[in-house]
């Protein structure tokens, strides 16, 4: 599986969507993201695939990724007929339709797995951002206005995120019960896609697995631990969301 980095292929890149090498899928990628989750699924899927890992910038994403897509986010997949998919849910669908040939990633209850999957991307993951947003505003010096910014976290959180983060674990713990997926017997999609918010609120603390979500805590201990999960970290190009990217 070729990887390659921004600088060394963004020539290379231009409105006209690259297909890489022929017949495989070039997802493009950037450190500390949540297209680590579709580095895992890849490597789940064990597919031959190009992977272009880009850099951030001040915490951005580089200007290269919007040349592959307008949007400039990622993940953004490249598929092997030069197709170009945004937004992880869709490129997960896409990647398990195309390329789950044995059923591997099969859900018994498709409902459950798009409510779950939807939970992640959309309820969760706007809780997610409204909490990073007020985090990382409360480190904006000087000083007065960080102290000011902090009360205003403060408020946001007493108001709303804390509650709602609680009420979210909560969900999620009874919904995977004593299953060891979300998916049940299998990894699912929604596994796949669960990955990045529990990672985000993991990495900055806003919630004690250990302590309070222990069949959470449990499920992200299976996940970091299988070999996919493990040849996807080393094919990115690193995955720390405990801090603030700055360079
Ligand atoms: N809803 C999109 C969000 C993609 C997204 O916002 N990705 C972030 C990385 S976590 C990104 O590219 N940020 C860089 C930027 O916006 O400059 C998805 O599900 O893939």
């Amino acid at each position: 599986m070729a990887t390659a980095t921004a600088e060394a292929t963004s020539a290379a890149l231009n409105p006209t969507p690259s297909t890489g090498s022929a017949g495989k899928p070039t997802l493009h990628h950037l450190n500390n993201s949540q297209s680590q989750r579709i580095l895992w699924l890849l490597e789940e899927l064990g597919i031959e695939y190009n992977v272009v890992n880009h850099k951030r910038k001040r915490g951005r994403a580089p200007a290269e990724l919007s040349k592959v897509h307008q949007l400039g986010k990622s993940p953004t997949l490249v598929t092997s007929t030069g197709r170009v998919v945004v937004e992880s849910t869709a490129v997960a669908s896409y990647l398990i339709e195309t390329y789950d040939t044995t059923g591997k990633f099969a859900t018994r209850d498709p409902l459950r797995d798009e409510e779950l999957t939807s939970f992640a991307g959309s309820s969760l993951g706007n809780v997610t951002a409204i909490e990073l947003l007020v985090d990382l505003l409360a480190t904006v010096p000087p000083w007065p206005i960080s102290w000011f910014l902090g009360t205003v976290r403060s408020q946001v959180q007493k108001t709303f995120t804390t509650a709602e983060f609680e009420k979210a674990m909560r969900f999620l713990e009874s919904e995977l019960g004593d299953q060891e997926w979300f998916n049940g017997e299998n990894l699912g999609r929604s596994d796949i896609i669960i990955s990045w918010p529990l990672d985000c609120i993991a990495g900055r603390k806003w919630v004690n697995f250990d302590k309070d979500y222990p069949k959470l805590a449990a499920w992200r201990k299976r996940v970091t631990e299988r070999d996919a999960w493990k040849r996807g970290l080393e094919k990115g190009n690193g995955y720390d969301l405990s801090g603030v990217d700055q360079d």
